[in-house]
């Protein structure tokens, strides 16, 4: 072989290598865009941003030379330009280390820019082009590092006869290994998640464009409901700050048009529900707070919101429950199972809902899109079911939920407790003239007081807000005149059953944390 056409395969090699360091940058980028935050996949970022900053005319022209394909003949062009420039990249890291991975870097950071500047990017969304360029760069520093020594060896005198245990061949080997396993890796990797990242995505502007029927009724929120004061949880928490607990590690994208509920186990009939039959049996507005058991005393894990939904008990009377039967067994589509006492379903002084509104738009995808469970007063793992797609009729004695086995009550309802929001610990304020605020709930039963104490003083009844209902949270505050060091804040309530919110400290598992809080404060 010629030195000239060496050189010149060479070149090609190391291109070669930059479009599989390139696509295990997009593949593992895709990958970690599905977990973390979908907006973040780089290929759909830059396309969007290359849409957002095309001039008027010039997609116009694109419109009317590519007609319904413009987007198509958009992610073609993009998709060239990343070939050849990775293809560069790697002739780059070939010939002038480390230049090829700088070109990752830089490719990286213009992908961030393109996706944290697009509208509800979450916090976290520039993760995956970062993991993606690392995994890139690792790639591409292997393979081109294998290629210089192959050339090396090359050029140096032959001095071993066997001609495949000479550096150079095994390099040459080592090199298509690594060509090979990250190219079709990243292939079949990349294809899978951005088809399910398309996907979720389709689903997000199915939901988007949902439209249900007006509800019958409204929650009326009363005069002095809520407290204007910092640092104070508001009275609904807004769904993009509400918190999220389960087992899914990629949200599952359901559409409504496709979505069945069906009603069975140990019931007269076994009914199958529409999307359509489901919100046709009229909608009504809840106000309802929801609670994880893994929330810590004191914790952020609940929120509350205005639900849209039909009582689950008219959902299981289309079925009629058989006697005997004393648990449902709701399930989701991604497998996961709540039991719930069929008693707190049926119950009619008990707002158990299937919502699918969570305030004011359809269900989130990530809060259980098309349709979930609600039920006051239990934890959100024996009741508030999200993806739903099944409710069984059963008995706790034949089945068990997902979290059984685990370490967690079969039936668990939410013990009554209350939270200081503001001072939060090492937040030092200032002396004088301090609010002291929180919330504190009990479901289906309702907040008779709160009582805050500060240091060995006396308990002192702090003011509530107004309570929309027994399900929902109340807020309260007491004004406190702060002297100078260190004091310690504690919170108790008192539910309207009379009982007063239980001292003794227990962990989340196997029911549910209790205890007072206890706060430090600090005073300058
Ligand atoms: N499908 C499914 N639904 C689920 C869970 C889950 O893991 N999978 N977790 C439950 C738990 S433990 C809680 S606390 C609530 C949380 O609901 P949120 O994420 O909408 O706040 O959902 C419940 N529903
Ligand atoms: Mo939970």
């Amino acid at each position: 072989m010629s030195d000239r056409r060496r050189a010149a395969g060479l070149l090609a090699l190391s291109a070669l290598a930059g479009i599989v360091g390139a696509g295990v940058f997009l593949a593992v980028a895709e990958v970690a865009a599905l977990v973390v935050a979908r907006e973040s996949s780089p290929i759909l970022a830059v396309g969007s941003f290359v849409i957002d900053i095309v001039p008027q005319p010039l997609k116009e022209l694109a419109i009317s030379t590519f007609g319904e394909y413009d987007k198509i003949a958009l992610l073609l062009g993009l998709a060239l330009a990343v070939v050849v420039a990775s293809a560069v990249a790697g002739v780059l890291q070939y010939l002038r280390p480390p230049l090829g991975v700088i070109a990752f870097g830089v490719a990286a950071a213009l992908s961030i820019a393109a996706i944290v500047t697009r509208q509800g990017a979450s916090e976290l969304a520039w993760l995956p082009p970062l993991l993606g360029a690392v995994a890139g760069s690792a790639v591409l520093v292997l393979a081109v590092g294998r290629l210089r020594r192959w050339a090396a060896a090359a050029q140096a005198p032959e001095t071993l006869t066997d001609s495949s245990s000479r550096p150079e061949s095994i390099d040459r080997r080592r090199f298509f290994q690594i060509i090979g396993v990250a190219g079709a890796g990243a292939l079949i990797v990349g294809i899978a998640a951005r088809a399910t990242n398309v996907a979720v995505s389709s689903i997000a502007a199915v939901r988007k464009a949902l439209r249900l029927p007006e509800p019958r009724s409204t929650v009326t929120v009363p005069e002095g409901a809520e407290f204007d004061i910092p640092g104070l949880s508001p009275l609904y928490t807004p769904n993009a700050d509400f918190y999220r607990v389960d087992t899914a590690l990629t949200v599952p994208a359901i559409d409504p048009s496709a979505w069945r509920l069906t009603i069975d186990g140990m019931v007269g009939e076994r009914v199958e529900l529409s999307f359509d039959d489901l919100v046709g049996m009229g909608l009504d507005e809840y106000s309802i707070t929801l609670t994880c058991v893994s929330n810590e005393v004191g914790g952020d894990l609940l929120g509350t919101a205005k639900w849209l939904g039909v009582p689950v008990r008219d959902v299981l009377a289309l079925a009629g429950p058989q006697a005997g039967a004393d648990m449902v067994l709701s399930r989701s589509i991604d497998g996961f199972t709540a039991s719930t006492p069929l008693e707190a379903l049926t119950d009619a002084g008990r707002d158990a809902i299937l919502a699918v509104a969570m305030n004011g738009e359809p269900l989130p995808l990530e809060h259980g899109f098309p349709v979930r469970m609600v039920v006051p007063g239990l934890y959100g793992y024996v009741s508030a079911t999200k993806w739903l797609t099944e409710l069984k009729v059963t008995t706790f004695a034949a089945d068990e939920a997902y979290w059984t086995p685990r370490g967690y009550s079969a039936q668990a309802p939410i013990k009554f407790s209350s939270r200081l929001d503001t001072p939060r610990t090492g937040e030092p304020v200032a002396a004088g003239a301090v609010v002291l605020a929180g919330v504190a709930w009990a479901q289906t039963v309702g907040i008779e007081r709160v009582e805050v104490k500060v240091d060995d003083g006396d308990w002192q009844r702090a003011t509530l807000s107004s309570a929309v209902n027994d399900d929902t949270w109340v807020q309260w505050f007491l004004e406190w005149d702060a002297a100078e060091g260190s004091h310690d804040i504690t919170v108790r309530a008192v539910d309207r059953a009379g009982e007063l919110q239980v001292e003794e400290r227990a962990p989340i598992a196997p029911d549910g944390s209790s205890g007072w809080q206890r706060t430090l404060v600090r005073v300058t």
